[in-house]
């Protein structure tokens, strides 16, 4: 069935370049008129959509039902042969990825701004992914932006509005839309990866002193976690809050850590809770927070390296190599150094580790901002993770009879084994453009010149003494397809090991955000004290010094940061 294609003239909004993670704006700002459509026609133009499957899915976040619309209506007439969209337009950020490959898709578009709040006055996101299920790499998404400058009219068919509650396919205009469960394919493939019967042998067994908590933070992935851990692990309905998807989260702020998630984390106290876990708006990130235990996301993804073979996948398929995004923390390579494997440090986004999974060469890998995953899709998965660490949780107490193993003992015996990165990251929300370029380039000129190298800065909190190492600006060439990635984030070593990365984030829709990591490595033969002590007193004294080589605090008129995690 054909219908009728309307052209409509538009003007090239100002800003319409995709960040870190797709197009993240306020919900007003792509109530605009043409400016939702604008970037949906720049997608097309940027690919060849004729003829083609692609995936739509999103958090369901307030403004995702219309969006879904205006993308059927303009893929459409640029002739999108088939699309597959979640019911009622949800696709967990990971589920959606495991669709497009599932289905072999040519690509998709995921509504979604993560972890920022949603509703009519907060964050709406749009972001394209490609075949391999992966987010755009970055010659797909400058050519996006490219667009977005030049467009001068969008096309769309007249069609009625499609019913996405209604399970099934239909004809829609010249091309055919199905909708399909959100959760199904997703429980399908984890069960394909992890050792189900065990972890639910461990958990049943110890339903008293071994409580579970899932946080779902009114985001996406309640459905999914409700599937998962009541449903298909036998745990009581009580092991899952705020699971139901809400457009604006509940008024909260869907990003599991332990400032945002403070729900898990008051509920994990009271109710002593062994493991708790939360997930963000689009489920792709994760926070493992037992009662008195927490995992840094860069300890995370290294345990799960440590502990791969527990996992059926990794067992059977082996691991390949290991991988990190540059602020976070090297726990993970010292894995990958130990057990012979490659391993790799690609800037901040996951869209850089598509093409080394691609290639057969990376397995595992993660990044400090609550994002741990594997090659077995394309994104970061925070249920995944999640259930990694159950697994390897039950597989511990399988070899370990007579006494429980927590979260704390995984902890302590890989620290036993490897050392601790000591790591932390301040956030500067919102705060003036001006004074976060101002301070980029106040650490630019000394990286010019030279002119802290050597330099030995002593804190006053601590009387730990620092000197600078090194100064660089972190460039990354893509070892597969040769790209060049720079101005990744400006990074000040010290001889000791440590080091400080500043960055500007690309996923704020307001003002800059400046993120400061700072990281501190302690040997194993530093002692059970050192390895196992409190992080803020871990990095105080480093923390003073970065402070103070930055000048952070005049550059952006902050005395304290908005969030630290
Ligand atoms: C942040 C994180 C980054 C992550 C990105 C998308 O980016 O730092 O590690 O990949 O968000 O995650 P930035 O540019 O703001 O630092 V998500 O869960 O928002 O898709
Ligand atoms: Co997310």
């Amino acid at each position: 069935m054909s219908s009728q294609v309307n052209q409509i003239s538009t003007k090239p909004f100002d800003g319409q370049k995709p960040g870190t993670s797709g197009l993240r704006k306020r919900v007003k700002v792509f109530q605009q008129q043409h400016y939702t459509e604008n970037f949906v026609q720049s997608i097309f133009d940027s690919i060849e959509p004729q003829g083609v499957t692609l995936v739509i899915g999103g958090d369901g976040r307030y403004f995702s039902p219309e969006t879904v619309q205006t993308i059927l209506k303009i893929g459409s007439a640029n002739g999108v042969a088939k699309f597959i969209v979640g019911k009622d337009g949800i696709l967990s950020t990971p589920a959606a990825s495991n669709v497009i490959r599932k289905y072999k898709a040519y690509g998709g578009i995921l509504l979604t701004a993560s972890h920022n709040p949603g509703g009519p006055d907060n964050d709406f996101g749009i972001k394209y992914n490609v075949s391999n299920g992966g987010p755009a790499p970055e010659n797909v998404t400058n050519k996006i932006y490219e667009k977005t400058k030049t467009i001068s009219s969008y096309k769309v068919i007249e069609a009625p509005q499609v019913d996405l509650s209604k399970i099934g396919e239909t004809t829609y205009g010249p091309s055919k839309v199905e909708i399909i469960d959100s959760v199904e394919d997703y429980v399908i493939l984890l069960k394909e990866i992890f050792d189900f019967p065990l972890i639910q042998n461990f958990l049943t067994s110890h339903t008293d002193d071994y409580k579970v908590l899932f946080d779902g933070l009114h985001g996406v992935t309640g459905p999914y976690a409700q599937k998962i851990l009541v449903d298909t692990l036998g745990l009581p309905s009580s092991s899952v809050q705020n699971c139901v998807p809400l457009p604006d989260f509940g008024g909260g702020h869907p990003d599991p850590n332990l400032t945002y998630a403070h729900t898990l984390v008051e509920a994990v106290e009271k109710n002593n809770i062994a493991f708790g876990a939360a997930s963000d708006g689009d489920g792709d990130r994760n926070m493992i927070y037992g009662k008195g235990a927490f995992v840094t996301p860069s300890d995370s993804v290294a345990i799960i390296a440590h502990w791969a073979d527990v996992i059926p996948y990794f067992k059977k398929g082996g691991v390949k190599g290991l991988a990190r995004s540059m602020p976070t923390s090297k726990a993970i390579d010292l894995v990958a150094q130990k057990k012979g494997l490659e391993y790799f440090e690609v800037p901040t986004g996951w869209k850089f580790f598509g093409n080394l999974m691609d290639a057969g060469r990376l397995s595992i890998c993660g990044e400090e901002s609550f994002g741990t995953g594997s090659d077995h899709i394309r994104e970061k998965d925070g249920i995944w993770a999640i259930i990694a660490w159950l697994n390897i949780i039950a597989a511990a107490n399988r070899d370990s009879p007579n006494k429980l193993v927590g979260i704390n003992d995984i902890l302590s015996a890989h620290y036993k084994i490897y050392g601790r990165s000591y790591f932390s990251r301040y956030d500067y929300e919102e705060v003036p453009s001006e004074g976060a370029n101002a301070m980029v380039d106040h650490i630019n000129a000394a990286l010019k010149t030279g002119s802290l190298n050597n330099t030995t800065h002593t804190a006053e909190s601590t009387g730990g003494k620092f000197t600078v190492s090194g100064i660089y600006d972190f460039e990354y060439k893509d070892p597969i397809d040769h790209s060049v990635s720079s101005n990744q984030g400006q990074v000040i070593t010290f001889s000791d090991g440590s080091r400080v990365v500043f960055r500007l984030s690309g996923t704020g829709s307001q003002g800059a955000t400046v993120r400061m990591y700072v990281e501190r490595y302690v040997a194993p033969e530093a002692g059970e004290k050192e390895l196992n002590g409190n992080t803020a007193e871990g990095l105080k004294g480093l923390i003073e010094v970065a402070l103070k080589l930055s000048d952070l605090k005049k550059f952006l008129g902050r005395e304290k940061p908005t969030v630290i995690t």
